[in-house]
């Protein structure tokens, strides 16, 4: 009371509000006014700008935290009144036609898509302090996330572009950054001019942090100075109320888009499986789309539930139960009784691995964002100091997660998945553990999801593009080795350019890459014709030129996957570091100059030591 006159009457009001809404104690021990005034003030202020983020204000988010705590303490199931069933979807595998019908579908609808990229968490896990898409996606060329990311968007816009003959074709990409990634994502983006980017494609939109909250009353919680609030990520889900309130969706709508595609910071090959989930998509007019993988039981990813309601009068929700529910929700059912198991038959579980790359039709998703404003409805997950439930380890949040869009649909939406059945190569490897977790959980049976088994997972995926389901490069066996305790096994490191990816089965025929070979391709103008490399090659191809290697087989030392000591460990830069290995090169050949070339070559005249 004593300080309402330290403050604007705006702010004072403000705060007279937050003491209604039992929040009394953020002021409790503020000095007499003269002393830490601005302190005070901007206390004030950064609660306001949380109430301006959260759609509802801070009242709704204390009303809630208070509800969904209360929820928690008393057990309450979510799941009640829901019986999970096997959903119905698409499932498709690899190297048959039917792929590849469904592949040529999403290709030719690739023009009417928008990306989103969400990349606002840190990725603690990972132990990495930098922001994820920055990483590295291999140790050859350094091609990060982004990178990568957008070359994929570019390279189908070309293809948009070419085959549409129709040269304004743009295809837009949004990011969901936070504060903690948002400057270092600017910074990376203008270092490298968007990598090839126009100016105007990418729109960053920063998520906002939601209050902690220290008890079940939903009290606020201080930092220790005092005249902080704690805050912390409110979770991936914040991207549909970011993609309304922006006006984005509408602006995509008017370029003509009829479809988006939201996925995440580190799995590398979600813009390739995104035509497969795209062409389901238009292939069964789905209102939202999941890709799928299959699922190991006990892996940090959702599985796709059917969850059929007891009350005749509320519609069945296909939807992903996260990974930490599942296995609660299926002990309490009779049929599932043994919980997140894998189904002896396939050593998979039944419920299709959901991996959070979500189609969505855009004329539904607006009008359901026009109805919701895009709020997907929160969860807690407080860490209890004990079985009484009444305090909490430290201060907890409510968070929401994207994948619970189809709550969001008000009537008969057509929400499907789509399974991508692979043997060789895993659809989904993502860059997420740190290695002692990794190690865990290789250990476990799990995929150990970090960065040297990422690396090898995307070189064996470029293998199989190169293989051309037979028809290509016959592929050498991979090499096992161990890094930081994670045993990979290293396949011919193949590393291809987006430029060249996209259609490329029509410019690579016969050949073979020996065990241990590296192979870097980039550019839309190669073709390969019996091309066989033990060793290292390297062909660079500038737009508009083209380089065909025909009947060409070159043999070099090539390069080393050298584990690193542990001197060495220490003074190597992180995205090195928590890989483990270095690759040295010893001997390559390169074409960077346009022209056909054949016969047998060894290396460059002046050969890397
Ligand atoms: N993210 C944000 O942009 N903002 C946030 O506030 C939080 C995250 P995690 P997790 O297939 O890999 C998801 O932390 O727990 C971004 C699905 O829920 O990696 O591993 C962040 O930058 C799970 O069902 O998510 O689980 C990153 O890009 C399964 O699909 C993305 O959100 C799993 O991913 C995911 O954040 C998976």
């Amino acid at each position: 009371e004593g300080n309402a006159s330290v403050l604007s009457p705006e702010e004072a009001i403000f705060a007279a509000s937050m003491v209604k809404a039992g929040q009394g104690h953020l002021f409790e021990n503020w000095p007499a006014p003269g002393e830490k005034d601005a302190e005070k003030k901007a206390l004030i202020q950064q609660i306001m700008q949380a109430d301006a983020k959260y759609g509802g204000g801070i009242v709704q988010y204390i009303k809630n935290a208070r509800k969904l705590l209360a929820d928690s303490k008393a057990g309450v199931d979510a799941f009640a009144g829901f019986s999970p069933n096997i959903p119905m979807g698409e499932t498709l595998t690899a190297h048959t036609d039917a792929w590849a019908a469904m592949e040529q579908v999403g290709l030719d609808s690739v023009a009417e898509c928008s990306f989103m990229l969400v990349a606002g968490g840190l990725g603690e896990r990972l132990g990495y302090s930098n922001i994820k898409v920055g990483l590295p996606t291999e140790s050859f060329t350094g091609r990060c996330y982004l990178q990568y990311y957008i070359e994929q968007i570019l390279a189908y816009q070309a293809y948009a572009r070419e085959t549409r003959r129709d040269d304004s074709i743009t295809l837009p990409l949004a990011m969901m950054t936070s504060a903690d990634t948002d400057a270092r994502t600017k910074a990376l983006l203008a270092a490298h001019s968007n990598f090839g980017m126009a100016e105007g494609q990418i729109t960053l939109l920063m998520q906002g942090k939601v209050p902690s909250i220290e008890d079940n009353d939903g009290r606020i919680a201080l930092d220790e100075t005092g005249f902080q609030i704690q805050t912390k990520p409110h979770g991936h889900g914040d991207v549909h109320s970011l993609l309304h309130m922006s006006g984005t969706v509408k602006k995509w709508r008017k370029m003509g888009k009829k479809w988006l595609f939201i996925f995440q910071d580190t799995n590398a090959f979600a813009l390739q499986s995104c035509l497969l989930g795209l062409g389901a998509s238009v292939k069964n007019g789905f209102d939202m789309n999941s890709v799928c993988v299959p699922r190991i039981a006990g892996e940090a990813i959702g599985g796709i539930c059917c969850l059929k309601s007891q009350n005749p009068d509320v519609k069945d929700l296909t939807i992903n139960v996260e990974y930490n529910q599942i296995d609660s929700m299926l002990r309490a059912t009779e049929q599932f009784k043994d919980g997140d198991v894998n189904d002896p038959v396939t050593g998979f579980s039944v419920w299709p691995g959901s991996i959070n790359e979500l189609v969505f039709k855009l004329e539904s998703y607006d009008g359901a964002l026009e109805e919701s404003k895009g709020a997907v409805p929160e969860f807690v997950n407080p860490k209890y100091k004990d079985s009484t439930k009444t305090a909490f380890k430290s201060p907890t949040r409510l968070e929401c997660m994207m994948q619970d869009f189809p709550r969001l649909y008000s009537n008969g939406a057509l929400v499907g998945f789509t399974s991508l059945n692979r043997t060789y190569v895993r659809q989904y490897s993502p860059v997420k553990n740190n290695v002692k977790d990794a190690k865990a959980k290789q250990e476990s049976g799990l995929e150990p999801a970090c960065a040297s088994a990422g690396e090898m997972d995307f070189y064996k995926w470029n293998c199989d593009i190169l293989s051309c389901g037979g028809a290509g490069m016959a592929i050498g066996k991979p090499v096992h080795a161990e890094f930081l305790g994670i045993k990979v096994s290293i396949p011919p490191a193949v590393i291809l350019s987006p430029s060249f990816a996209v259609g490329c089965k029509s410019k690579v025929s016969g050949g073979s890459l020996a065990p241990g070979s590296v192979l870097v391709l980039e550019g839309a103008g190669i073709t390969l014709k019996n091309v066989h490399v033990d060793g290292c090659l390297i062909v660079k191809a500038k737009p508009g030129e083209e380089i065909t290697l025909e009947n060409l087989t070159v043999k070099n030392a090539g390069c080393k996957f050298v584990a690193l000591t542990p001197e060495e460990l220490a003074a190597a830069p992180e995205p090195v570091s928590i890989r483990g290995f270095r690759v040295d090169p010893i001997e390559m050949k390169t074409y960077t100059a346009a022209g056909k070339y054949t016969g047998e070559v060894t290396c460059d005249p002046s050969p890397v030591q």
